[in-house]
């Protein structure tokens, strides 16, 4: 298991240097983020911003993530031509040495919350989301209503995206999926890149848009699109994990024993009740999930992909990036490595 970090590069104001003096952090989860949505992410830039990781001692250990055009999820004509781009761009992660790749297929939104700072009774603040608000929230600005969302989408785009989506179904959405994996798995193959598609944030339908990936049933359908190593998941067990239903040690357990997990995001939810969350500090305690056992689970399933502590909540008066701040994360990453060290050690 490589213990990873994710880093928003140079503009991300928890530095290298600052992830380093995390004693267990292996590896850097990181992007590019200058490259149009569509576009081939281009060799020099993925070799240049491996070597500034690797120059600060790090493995660059998964791109998270190359963004997936909506014309490819809407299925559209210049469809083809964006999975050409999208193909070529997973052929230089192989050329550039870098193995895992996470992405998803979630239309317009890669994740939604209500609030991006819910005051907790510690006084520490967090992510939450309560589907009962989203309802309510005015898009007659486009995307610019909407926690975490000023960049984005004017009324007009946001509108007759939401309409394609509705006239598409969740069905489409599967179809177009299907032929996404059948056009880029291949090329994943060959580049010796293990993708793995993260579920959908929060697993529900949000705006009457479809979303597709779920829960147990949706990820085994998925898996069987194409059922080889490189076509695999990036298991969040927070974007899972609201969903009561879901028995995120059990799912662990079984994909991570397929060899199918590649990425592992771990992070503990508190269900407030039905699509109603907030996020949570990393320890089994603190939650409605049981990370222990999770993390067990991957331990006793020899999991050996990328793992990474997930949205922290801001404490101690840290600023900054929503669920992405230095402190809350980096307890969370002792702690797992606390749980691995005992769970691996244990192992017969
Ligand atoms: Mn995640």
């Amino acid at each position: 298991m490589i213990l990873s970090f994710r880093w928003y590069g140079d503009d991300d104001p928890v530095t290298l240097d600052a992830i380093r003096q995390i004693p267990v952090v292996k590896g850097i989860v990181s992007a590019l983020y200058d490259v149009p949505v569509g576009e081939v992410w281009p060799l020099e830039k993925l070799q240049a911003l491996k070597n500034a990781v690797e120059a600060k001692g790090f493995k660059l250990s998964a791109i998270e993530s190359i963004p997936v055009h909506e014309h490819i999820k809407l299925g559209l004509r210049d469809a083809d031509k964006l999975m050409g781009n999208y193909c070529r761009s997973v052929l230089n992660m192989g050329k550039a040495g870098i193995s895992v790749l996470c992405y998803n297929f979630m239309p317009v939104f890669d994740w939604t919350r209500s609030s991006l700072a819910l005051e907790l009774p510690d006084g520490s603040n967090c992510l939450s989301h309560d589907d009962a608000e989203i309802r309510d929230m005015d898009l007659s600005k486009g995307t610019k209503g909407l926690p975490g969302w000023s960049a984005g989408y004017d009324a007009d785009q946001l509108r007759w995206l939401l309409d394609a989506y509705r006239d598409l179904n969740a069905e489409g959405l599967w179809s177009n999926l299907e032929r996404f994996l059948k056009k880029v798995v291949p090329a994943a193959q060959e580049a010796d890149v293990k993708m793995g598609i993260h579920p959908d944030d929060p697993p529900w339908p949000i705006f009457g848009l479809p979303r597709i990936i779920c829960g147990e049933a949706s990820l085994d359908r998925f898996l069987k699109i194409a059922d080889v190593p490189h076509n695999g998941l990036s298991l969040c067990t927070g974007s899972l994990g609201v969903l009561p239903e879901n028995d995120i040690p059990k799912m662990v357990r079984k994909y991570s024993a397929l060899g199918r997990v590649h990425f592992a995001h771990v992070r503990n939810v508190k269900i407030g009740g039905p699509h109603n969350f907030n996020e949570t500090a990393h320890p089994t305690e603190c939650g409605s999930l049981d990370i222990a056992s999770i993390v067990r689970a991957y331990a006793e399933t020899g999991f050996q992909g990328v793992m990474r502590p997930d949205h922290g909540r801001m404490i101690w008066g840290e600023t900054g990036r929503p669920g992405y701040g230095l402190y809350d994360r980096a307890l969370g990453a002792m702690y797992l490595a606390g749980l691995w060290e005992a769970f691996t050690a244990a192992r017969p």
